[in-house]
């Protein structure tokens, strides 16, 4: 893809959500942290993370992960996540078909070693292979610190509407709400779609679209579990207009953050957030010295192709074509 290299990929999903991981051939990226070289891949490298997610080689809902060294001798590697609207912080759901994806490369030998340490722009995150379930694909993440932001916050939609939520860290910034008035079924993602679309416009309007820095860029809406086994119903907005097909890891995150917080679940209780097409997550946490929570999320991933990128170079959209999220 890069000249005189070829890039190759092998995508996964999680709970329904897809991961396409660079295996080889990605741009060499500037930097001595992870978080530097996420900037450079976004400032200097974007037409690679178009070419390599959006239409015509992928769809809004995949999101990349670009392996990279870590200058953190105690992290195997370093990985950068990105999607349609550009890089995230963290990804929960890629974590977990990442290592799915090493483990089904051979350069992870889930009989000998279980557990990977990883760096990302926002922190290191470890991963676990369940024993449990030797020859199932399931894999535990531990995420970074999730912590509630501001709480109780209400959000004017205009028309008379209202939302009352809270802005959470999760890895990425989240916004979750439970009074939407929203039905959570596949058969109403364009009204989700849509409401969450205004909690991201009355946000920016408010001047709450920002943690520490990073943007509230992704929309939660909870509700009541569709079936019994599980604790709740998420749908999870992300920041370039797709939803998330997986209960979502740090959505799932910030929940615990804001869960903990109200004493509605305890330290090392399982919760099982449901997604908008069934799937779960089983999580729990820890309570984090410096306040908020520790979350470990738990899901399965699936290998579902791999391959090589062809870009031809009378291929006018052979970078992408770049996404309109609204
Ligand atoms: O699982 O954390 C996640 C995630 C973020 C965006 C899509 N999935």
């Amino acid at each position: 893809m890069t000249s005189g290299s070829e890039t190759r990929f092998v995508d996964s999903h999680t709970e329904g959500e897809p991961t396409r991981m660079i295996v080889s051939g990605g741009p060499a990226l500037a930097g001595g942290t992870v978080a530097e070289m996420a900037a450079d891949l976004a400032s200097r490298h974007d037409w690679f993370r178009s070419a390599s997610v959006n239409e015509p080689r992928g769809n809004d809902v995949l999101v990349g992960a670009l392996l990279v060294r870590s200058p953190d001798p105690s992290c195997d590697c370093g990985v950068i996540f990105f999607n349609n609207a550009g890089v995230l912080g963290m990804c929960g759901h890629g974590t977990i078909g990442l290592v799915r994806t090493l483990v089904h490369l051979g350069r992870l030998d889930a009989s000998s070693r279980r557990s990977v340490r990883i760096d990302t722009p926002v922190g290191v995150v470890s991963a676990t292979i369940d024993p449990a379930a030797a020859g199932s694909p399931a894999v535990e993440v531990s995420n970074v610190r999730s912590y509630v932001h501001l709480q109780d916050i209400r959000l004017d939609l205009g028309g008379g509407r209202t939302v009352v939520g809270d802005v959470a860290w999760g890895g990425n910034g989240f916004f979750l709400c439970e009074d939407h008035g929203e039905r959570l079924e596949i058969g109403n993602l364009e009204a989700l779609s849509r409401i969450s679309w205004e909690i991201r416009e009355a946000l920016a309007r408010e001047g709450l679209d920002a943690i520490d820095g990073r943007p509230v860029d992704h929309v939660e809406l909870v509700g009541p579990a569709h079936d019994a086994a599980n604790h709740a119903r998420n749908f999870v907005l992300c920041p370039g207009g797709a939803y998330d097909r997986s209960p979502c890891g740090t959505g799932t995150s910030a929940k615990l953050a804001c869960l903990a917080r109200r004493g509605k679940l305890a330290p090392g209780a399982t919760w099982r957030q449901e997604s908008i097409i069934g799937s779960v997550f089983e999580a729990r946490y820890a309570s984090a010295p410096e306040g908020g929570v520790l979350p470990t999320v738990r899901g399965r991933a699936w290998i579902t192709a791999e391959g090589s990128f062809v870009l031809e170079d009378s291929d006018p959209f052979r970078h992408g074509i770049p996404a309109s999220p609204r």
